[in-house]
């Protein structure tokens, strides 16, 4: 048995009930498998992809606080430290009530190779919860997060492990758990990303998922041959990289038609009011039905749909597997050009395959949506050196990350002979650079 099949069956085996962490390993070793073939005899002897699969360390604690109504509830928190060997521990917190140790694992073990590409010195973690911030008072998820940040505490730091955002963490979520480490520990430090630009935080830190995905998705169109330009967009999702990613692709000529919730989408074939949509969900944190009672053009419609709209261009922005074989079908039948994930492996391996048979122009997740950390990285800088950067310097770093992340999967695939095959160029030249340092640093 091959080297990449022996690890995938250990993986597999040593982690059931985990089957989002085998599905990022498995489109992970699968690409990566011309680069094992070529040194297999010094991987193994190195374990590189057992080290690479075993997280450093895991933490799961116990998250109690009380309600409004004086009840205490108990939620679950979690850290996972996947590998240092390039940088600190660098990766968001999810507060979702479908967060367990596995799709924390999942979105660690991607994070890992997505800092590697972003040339910048940061290592793959994630973190998170089972709570559900929605519907919640300020005061219940002020209460949660001083709790969550009371045992993380412990783990984390500017130069071991920073923390930042995702799903259900945003600006008011890192602002009290920055609070608490403060409170805490007695430090004034760059611990977390994503912080308020009055204590810390970087310009066009909010923008940079979805700023970001625009700029790499710009750049792989323009290599293949196509503009934006006048290009029709849907995107689903309708949060922080959903927003952004709207604007910038408004801001380039394009026309994005749809959004979503977890509870259903918007179709506006008059393009997505940015100005209404946030309001709706970053002021009120109301559903979308809000924006199509405020939108004449806007039709609601309850569930799944965004991917039946005929569309140039789908950008996934929600969570993990919303594209799947059905969608991509509908896709291609419709003459979608490129698809790119702005969300976490928004795609199923079924539906990646299937999308790039049919040559739809295909940017992983841990590429296309690498600028959001790419950008916290760029927080550190600033927060190290007791500095704040401009937003149009912050922007203009942000781009050439966001190029240059396509031109080294572009070229990696290219060297692999696997020209157009924008995954396996992402996991291989994320790889290489981790590969590198695990072996300098010996067996630890
Ligand atoms: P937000 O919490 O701001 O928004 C998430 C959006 O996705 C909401 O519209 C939400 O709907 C929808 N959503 C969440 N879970 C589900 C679900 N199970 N089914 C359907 N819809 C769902 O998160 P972000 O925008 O920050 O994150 C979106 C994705 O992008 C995630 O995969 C995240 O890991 C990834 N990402 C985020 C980065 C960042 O900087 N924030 C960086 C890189 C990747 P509702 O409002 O109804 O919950
Ligand atoms: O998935 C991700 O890259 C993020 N949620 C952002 C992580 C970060 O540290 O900014």
């Amino acid at each position: 048995m091959s080297y990449v099949d022996e690890v995938l069956e250990r993986v597999i085996a040593k982690n059931p009930a985990e089957p989002e962490f085998h599905q990022a390993v498995k489109e992970v070793l699968n690409s990566l498998r011309p680069v094992i073939e070529a040194n297999e005899e010094k991987y193994r002897k190195e374990a590189l992809l057992e080290r690479l699969t075993e997280p450093d360390r895991q933490f799961k604690f116990r998250v109690p606080w009380v309600d409004d109504q004086g009840q205490v509830q108990v939620n679950t928190g979690y850290r996972v430290q996947f590998n240092n060997a390039i940088g600190p521990y660098k990766g968001g917190l999810r507060l979702h009530p479908s967060v367990n140790l596995g799709i924390i694992k999942f979105l660690g073990f991607e994070q890992i190779f997505k800092n590697s590409l972003t040339g910048l010195p940061i290592g793959g973690g994630k973190g998170g919860s089972d709570f559900d911030p929605k519907g919640k008072s300020d005061r219940e998820v002020m209460a949660f997060c001083q709790s969550f940040m009371t045992e993380l505490c412990k783990y984390i730091g500017a130069d071991t492990d920073v923390p930042a955002g995702d799903i259900g963490t945003g600006a008011r979520e890192i602002g009290y758990m920055f609070g608490q480490y403060k409170k805490i520990r007695g430090v004034y430090e760059g611990v977390l990303t994503g912080k308020g630009l009055s204590y810390g935080g970087s310009l066009a830190r909010t923008e940079a998922t979805g700023y970001g995905l625009l700029y790499l998705t710009e750049e792989m169109m323009k290599c293949n041959g196509h503009e934006m330009k006048d290009k029709i967009v849907c995107i689903s999702g309708s949060g922080n990289v959903a927003i952004y990613a709207t604007q910038k692709a408004q801001q380039m000529g394009a026309k994005v038609v749809t959004v979503s919730d977890s509870t259903g989408w918007v179709y506006d074939p008059e393009g997505i009011d940015v100005a209404l949509l946030k309001e709706v969900k970053e002021v009120k944190r109301a559903r979308l039905t809000e924006y199509a009672a405020a939108r004449p053009s806007a039709q609601y419609h309850e569930g799944r749909g965004v991917w039946s709209v005929k569309c140039d261009i789908a950008l996934p922005c929600a969570t993990q597997n919303e594209l799947l074989i059905d969608d991509a079908k509908e896709l291609v039948a419709n003459g979608c050009i490129a698809v790119a994930e702005g969300a976490n492996m928004p795609t199923t391996l079924e539906a990646t395959e299937y999308l790039q048979q049919n040559k739809v122009l295909f940017a992983p997740g841990k590429a296309a949506n690498a600028g959001g950390v790419a950008t916290s990285a760029l927080e550190m800088s600033q927060n190290s050196e007791r500095l704040s950067w401009s937003f149009e310097e912050v922007d203009s770093k942000l781009k050439n990350i966001m190029v240059n992340i396509f031109h080294n999967l572009d070229d990696a695939a290219k060297r692999y002979g696997k020209e157009g095959d924008y995954v396996a160029g992402a996991n291989i030249a994320g790889f290489e650079k981790v590969a590198e340092a695990v072996i300098a640093q010996g067996v630890i």
